[in-house]
């Protein structure tokens, strides 16, 4: 029966990954795949995560199922954490998955079982997995305007207009903060804004968070999610904890569905049930190490100072690439790198622009021209600078 199967469309950005590796060139630089790399290249394990594994392992006496919905002390460290007390417990269904990945999956599934003729509105562009899952969902995609690249920022205008189009039983996926892959966001004037257009259509939100703590810090990240949650009366919440405690391979991430409390019992529910048909129980390892850092104020305050740290580190190579462009090109055509949150930028040039870099300098960046900051050190900056110029961007 197998000889049915055909061939699937790659991922572009994994893709990527092999090809910087068959590079033979030492002075290859990989502006790839979204994971935080220190300045010496290295992904390392962050203190409080290592502390937390330490005293996981000496503590833990069973492994257990946990529940469906994961392990209680893991999704009410997360919503505080991505909700503050921005609405109540007790209107937050919340389950844990694998990765933000199984959340936003789980979201979507969860959206089709609601209303399966459902569309869902996603920016242009978006992270290629939100298309990829719903494609093969089978649901139906509506693009809105996001990303200008003739200034590197938001098309807000194109974006309200857009979004106006969507009703009462759509989707609205939005980014929290950092926005994959263009590093361009919404102020909180815009929020307010896009808060106004969902609760005029009745769309249904849906914020996908992946990168709290990468853009201006832990609370600021938040805030968009948490003014959203508090405004409508549905909301859902795909949050990943992979970038911001750098546990990609443990697959931790939560789905919240915030709507009222009277509804709570049925959406915890339902959220379980979900998990139940698609992996039983989500792994666990992963979550308890982040809520025993959560709920242990010198752990939390250890990972919070590491967090900043990678945080402001990519926020001083940027203000460095926005300087050393300036300077090359004699104009400000790339202030817009500075003005950027997250891992990511999209510089807005084209594929050709983009293979050059590659083949001609070893730079390795998406082929949307997204580069992934952290991928960068102070010595590469100038380098890269050199090399945008030199390729004609
Ligand atoms: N959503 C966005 C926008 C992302 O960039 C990512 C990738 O990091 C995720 C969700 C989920 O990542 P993971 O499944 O590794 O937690
Ligand atoms: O966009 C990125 O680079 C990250 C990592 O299928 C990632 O979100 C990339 C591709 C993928 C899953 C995660």
């Amino acid at each position: 029966m197998f000889e049915t199967l055909k061939a699937q469309p790659a991922d572009k950005i994994l893709a990527l990954v092999q090809a910087y590796r068959e590079d033979p060139r030492d002075t290859k630089i990989d502006l790839g795949v979204g994971v935080y790399k220190d300045a010496s290249g290295n992904t390392p394990v962050m203190r409080a995560v290592k502390a937390a594994e330490q005293r996981i392992w000496e503590n833990q006496d069973t492994k257990v199922y946990t529940g469906l919905a994961g392990d209680p002390a893991y999704t009410n460290a997360m919503a505080a954490l991505v909700l503050g007390d921005a609405v109540p417990r007790g209107a937050i269904a919340a389950a844990a998955t694998p990765g933000g990945t199984g959340a936003v999956r789980q979201a979507f599934e969860l959206v089709r079982m609601a209303n399966p003729e459902a569309r869902v509105f996603v920016s242009d562009p978006t992270w290629p997995n939100h298309l990829s899952i719903l494609s093969y969902l089978g649901m139906e995609v509506v693009n809105y305007r996001y990303f200008d690249s003739a200034t590197g920022g938001v098309n807000f205008d194109g974006m309200i207009e857009d979004l106006k189009t969507a009703k009462k039983g759509d989707v609205v996926l939005l980014h929290g903060c950092c926005h994959n892959p263009t590093g361009a966001n919404l102020n909180s004037s815009e929020w307010d804004a896009v808060i106004e257009v969902l609760q005029s259509t009745g769309a249904v939100p849906m914020i996908d968070i992946a990168y709290q703590g990468f853009g201006d810090g832990l609370e600021a990240d938040a805030a968009a999610t948490r003014k959203v949650a508090s405004s409508v009366p549905e909301c859902l919440i795909a949050a990943s904890c992979s970038k911001n405690f750098g546990i990609y391979r443990e697959r931790t991430g939560i789905l919240m569905l915030v709507a009222s409390e009277a509804a709570q019992g049925l959406n915890q529910a339902t959220l379980a049930f979900l998990n139940r048909q698609n992996y039983s129980f989500p792994p666990d390892h992963g979550a308890r190490i982040v809520s025993t850092i959560l709920t242990d104020d010198a752990l939390k305050a250890d990972w919070q100072a590491e967090l900043e740290d990678v945080r402001n580190a990519m926020l001083a190579l940027r203000e460095q690439l926005a300087g050393e462009l300036q300077r090359l090109s004699g104009s400000d055509r790339f202030g817009f790198l500075a003005q950027h949150r997250g891992m990511f930028s999209r510089l807005g040039t084209t594929p050709d622009k983009v293979e050059a870099l590659r083949e001609k300098h070893g730079i390795y960046m998406v082929g949307d021209s997204r580069m992934n900051i952290a991928g960068l050190n102070q010595n590469s900056v100038p380098i890269l600078a050199r090399a945008i110029i030199d390729v004609g961007i």
